[in-house]
């Protein structure tokens, strides 16, 4: 490929380190794309007509539904009025499980004839052979009598009750799904419906509709892309989406913004999804970014829909919010076929599930990539490795992983070490092995030209091809490059090889196996390639265009690593592998993390950090973080020290930095800082059994890892676009992080009347909170910190001992924290299991059910497995009963046995020491009361109620609140 002058311009930029503002210059927007064009000037046209025709029909003599009611099948008609006749775009309509309604429209192009004929001409069909968990997706059986057919639609009724309904109308194509009498997701509803058939340049006039534009159909115009020659000519597809009664939306990852998303009108920028490598990105801009997930969640009080585009083609994704009850959206993809899944349920949680399944959970990550990771570009050498190792332990700070970037490999050469620097990698592994610590190292997807490696992939034909099929050669970090195909079969085994455990000398052979990979560069960045990534016309097994795949090939890379360490693990204890990747689709959550490539040193991407994690989340991809301290700069003391105290909330917690950063590990920054870091990381440990059972609970059910404020809030609006806050999984700890400079207080959303414990940095205190309607309160902060709240009806547990890494927590007591409620209640749940094998998923696990009211707390285990025995020595060390202290006696009461509890009042708390309950067997504790302050509610009579809009400060808390301060007690 010849080298193009922004390629050249962009690698003397990075070179240089100059990496400002040449972003909208180097990223195509919508008027520059000329899909995104066209279909906008379309759906414009559309808007505009007086006596608009709709093009696109079903012919109702071809709908019939399959014999065995498994699949609705049909022909969309696309007339072509010019030419008098039509296109024949077959359709089916299938209903998969878990309330997935799927709609697909094909095009037949086996006699086309192509620019370039060594492409594949058929439409891309298998984004789902990766994207789904299976191929397997169960397709629920629509019975008989819930169809209905007439000349006009045909419609089925679905979900519990046949409460939810679709219907499929003729002309214009429309499809709708209802819950009970109302409309709630309308495919078409504006007529944005577009489907670019197939035809040569020479016929194209002909084939246009009055609304169509013929936008670089065939060509190119934006600067460096005029080379692309687009084989196919046009063949974007195209449809609006009506949310009926829906104001919020969220999901389409991933994009620097925010967590409810933006309304795109009169932008010409659109949220688009195309993987590029975008470093130093704008935070608060639909730029696309480094992965994709065309997944959109929208919900109001008691429904929730969900939209699925399936598609890995570049796409951008327009948003209208300007109707008064409705929000639409038009979705435009460059090309594939047009495959849509639109769900439907009473809350989000629903739709993540139905999401889920058909995209996979979560993978459960093994527990030690839940502690804190330490990462910088370089970490120079075994021995700087190794200093830093020792001094997490000489700062008494918890780590569990180090990392090492692509500086370690030989001339960037990935499977090689540089020898004089890491001479010994087997004894650094072993080193730390010692205190149950890992190590993580950086394989990017492409390879140096000219090494023995690149060759092989050369000779196997396993290389992306250029647009001749010849294999495609780039520049990247070691110069020169070639990169694996990693959507070719035959890949794999190359993949394995490089990963496998083995006698042999090769380079991951006779590791230990404490150590795991991150794939970065996946998208995959090229700095000579058009948008910093390849070429579309580029080719891949199959000859699919990467035109077609962009979006998924990251996945396709990052799950070849993936199936290459689970083998590779398989021949010793088969445990989980840990893949780090930063190009990601849907479905990447089964087999990686990810996190949120190269941000900045500066306070608007810590704040812009929490909504992309979020947002993350509902999108089914939660094992999520963004780079702490900040990836290009050198951050401040007090944002090093913001950013741990938010980062040990991200999902994935990993500092990292720039090789041209300062070195900024937790004890650089010195005295008071570095004790508050340290405090904010063993939190993070501390608080590791509930990030455990949060994962364990998402890779259930697709359930968010850190749960956005309006879940649990649907009747209150005002919560859904709360973006600052969260809560930890259903533990009940809701966190608001400190995000601004300076700060010193912060406002808490209270979104519901429930009583919610002070729980600062992780500590109890004699403070609560409880409002007559949802509002804020403020708090007074120190950078010391972590504004925390425990909600009332929650138990957790906690580990609060320090150990040197979480390997080391195996056996650690619990202590427990029971927050009762309003009424008087609680509950939890505890997930434990060894943390590594895949030993859980025959059972080997303990799922730990906590009630309590105010008479008795109680545990009982779902499970009573050879894993559960194990941990016959594992105890309960401390009970912590918030907002009691009227407790006369305690007992315990288990197998039979009953003990007398000792414990004592702390200010508003009771504490009960050492209670020795055994973590695997079912106890009770039996509480008596002398009923002096069951609850803070009937002890603590509001201090001050106060009237709308005052303020009223007592001690260190300041609350200001429309609501009233129910109640608010400092003892
Ligand atoms: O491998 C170097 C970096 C890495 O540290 C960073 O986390 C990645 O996002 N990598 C990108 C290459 C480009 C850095 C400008």
């Amino acid at each position: 490929m010849k080298t193009s002058f922004s390629g050249i311009i962009l690698v003397l930029l990075i070179q240089l380190g100059f990496v400002l503002s040449y972003k909208e210059y180097l990223f195509k927007t919508c008027s520059s794309s000329g899909f995104c064009h066209r279909n906008r000037e379309f759906a414009r046209n559309v808007q505009r007509a007086t006596n608009f025709v709709p093009q696109y029909a079903i012919d109702p003599k071809s709908v019939e539904v399959d014999p065995e009611l498994y699949v609705i099948k049909g022909q969309v008609l696309k007339h072509l009025a010019q030419l008098g006749k039509s296109v024949q775009l077959p359709f089916e309509l299938t209903l998969l499980d878990k309330n997935n309604v799927r709609f697909q429209i094909f095009e037949d192009r086996s006699t086309a004839q192509p620019k370039n004929a060594l492409v594949n001409t058929a439409r891309y069909n298998e984004t789902t052979k990766w994207s789904f968990k299976t191929d397997q997706v169960t397709i629920e059986r629509v019975k008989d009598e819930k169809v209905i057919k007439d000349e006009n639609h045909v419609s089925f009724q679905f979900g519990k009750d046949g409460k939810y309904r679709a219907e499929l109308s003729y002309s214009p194509v429309r499809l709708v799904i209802y819950a009970g009498d109302e409309a709630q997701l309308v495919m078409n509803d504006n007529n944005f419906l577009n489907y670019e058939h197939f035809r040569t340049e020479n016929e194209n006039s002909k084939h246009l509709s009055p609304y169509e534009s013929d936008f670089d159909m065939f060509s190119e115009s934006f600067k460096e892309t005029r080379h692309d020659k687009i084989p196919m000519g046009p063949e974007s597809i195209s449809s609006d989406f009506t949310f009926k009664g829906f104001k919020h939306v969220y999901g389409i990852p991933e994009h620097a913004d925010s967590f409810n998303l933006k309304d795109t009108t009169g932008s010409d920028l659109p949220y688009r999804l195309f993987n590029v490598d975008i470093f130093e990105y704008v935070p608060n801009s639909r730029m696309p970014m480094y992965g994709s997930i065309p997944f959109l969640l929208a919900s109001k009080p008691g429904v929730s829909v969900g939209l699925f585009w399936i598609n890995s083609a570049d796409t951008f994704i327009d948003i209208n919010k300007k109707h008064e009850k409705d929000t639409s959206t038009h979705w435009m993809s460059e090309n594939g076929v047009l495959d849509v899944v639109l769900t439907v349920g009473e809350r989000p949680e629903d739709i993540n599930e139905s999401y889920g399944s058909l995209t996979g959970y979560v993978q459960l990550p093994p527990l030690f990539s839940l502690g804190y990771h330490q990462c910088r570009w370089n970490y120079n050498d075994e021995k700087d490795v190794l200093n830093i190792n020792s001094l997490f332990d000489e700062h008494q700070i918890p780590y569990d992983v180090i990392w090492l970037d692509v500086d370690y490999a030989d001339s960037r050469k990935y499977f090689t070490w540089q020898p004089e620097k890491f001479p010994d990698p087997e004894g650094m592994l072993k080193e730390l092995d010692i205190t149950g610590r890992n190590l993580v190292l950086i394989i990017d997807t492409h390879l140096k030209t000219g090494y023995s490696l690149s060759d092989t992939i050369r000779e196997k034909e396993i290389t992306i091809k250029d647009s001749e099929n010849k294999t495609f050669v780039g520049q990247c970090w070691p110069g020169e490059a070639v990169w694996l195909d990693s959507m070719n079969p035959a890949s794999q085994e190359f993949w394995d090889e490089q990963h496998a455990l083995s006698d042999e000398n090769t380079f991951m052979g006779r590791f230990s196996t404490n150590f795991y990979i991150w794939n970065d560069m996946n998208e995959p960045s090229i700095f000579d390639g058009i948008e910093t990534t390849s070429l579309k016309s580029n080719l891949h097994y199959g000859n699919w265009e990467h035109r077609s795949v962009h979006n998924v090939f990251g996945l396709t890379f990052h799950e070849a690593t993936y199936k290459a360490l689970v083998k590779r693990l398989e021949s010793t204890e088969r445990q989980r592998p840990f893949i780090l990747t930063r190009s990601f689709y849907a479905g990447s959550q089964r087999t990686a993390a990810m996190w949120t490539g190269d941000n900045m040193s500066k306070w608007e991407y810590l704040k812009a950090s929490i909504p992309m994690v979020l947002t993350l989340g509902v999108s089914g991809m939660p094992f999520a973080g963004a780079d702490v301290g900040g990836f290009f700069g050198d951050p401040s003391k007090e944002l090093l020290t913001r950013w741990y105290q938010t980062g040990i909330w991200y999902p994935f917690f990993r500092a990292h930095a720039h090789i041209d950063s300062r070195r900024r590990e937790p004890w650089v920054p010195g005295g008071s800082y570095t004790s508050i870091i340290r405090d904010a990381i063993r939190l993070r440990y501390a608080l590791l059994p509930m990030w455990y059972t949060s994962f364990f609970e998402s890779s259930q059910t697709g359930v968010p890892v850190l749960k956005p404020t309006f879940y649990d809030n649907l009747n209150n609006i005002e919560s859904y676009d709360i973006e600052d806050q969260f809560y930890l999984g259903n533990s009940g700890i809701l966190v608001k992080p400190v995000t601004d400079e300076g700060a010193s207080s912060t406002e808490i959303y209270l979104p519901d009347e429930q009583i919610y414990y002070d729980f600062t940095g992780g500590c109890i205190s004699n403070r609560s909170y409880q409002l007559t309607e949802p509002g804020f309160i403020t708090k007074d902060v120190l950078l010391a910190d972590i504004p925390m709240l425990l909600k009332g009806g929650s138990i957790v547990a906690a580990k609060n001992r320090y150990r040197r890494s979480s390997h080391l927590m195996a056996n650690d007591p619990y202590t427990l924290t029971v927050a009762l409620d309003k009424d008087g209640d609680a509950s939890g749940r505890l997930y434990v299991d060894d943390g590594s094998s895949f030993n859980y998923e025959r059972g080997e696990y303990l799922y730990l059910n906590f009630t309590a009211n105010k008479t008795s707390i109680a545990s009982t285990a779902e499970n009573n497995s050879a894993f559960a025995e194990s941990l016959g020595n594992i105890k309960v060390e401390k009970l912590q009963l918030l907002g009691r202290r009227d407790i006369t006696e305690a007992k315990a009461e288990c197998d039979g046995e009953t003990w007398n509890l000792s414990f004592k009042t702390e200010g508003a708390n009771t504490i009960v020491t050492n209670p020795k309950l055994p973590v695997n067997k079912n106890w009770t504790v039996h509480l008596q009361s002398d009923g002096s302050s069951q609850s803070a509610e009937e002890e603590d009579k509001p201090k001050g109620a106060l009237s709308s809009g005052l303020l009223v400060s007592v001690g260190a808390i300041l609350a200001s609140s429309a609501a009233a301060l129910k109640y608010f007690s400092i003892l």
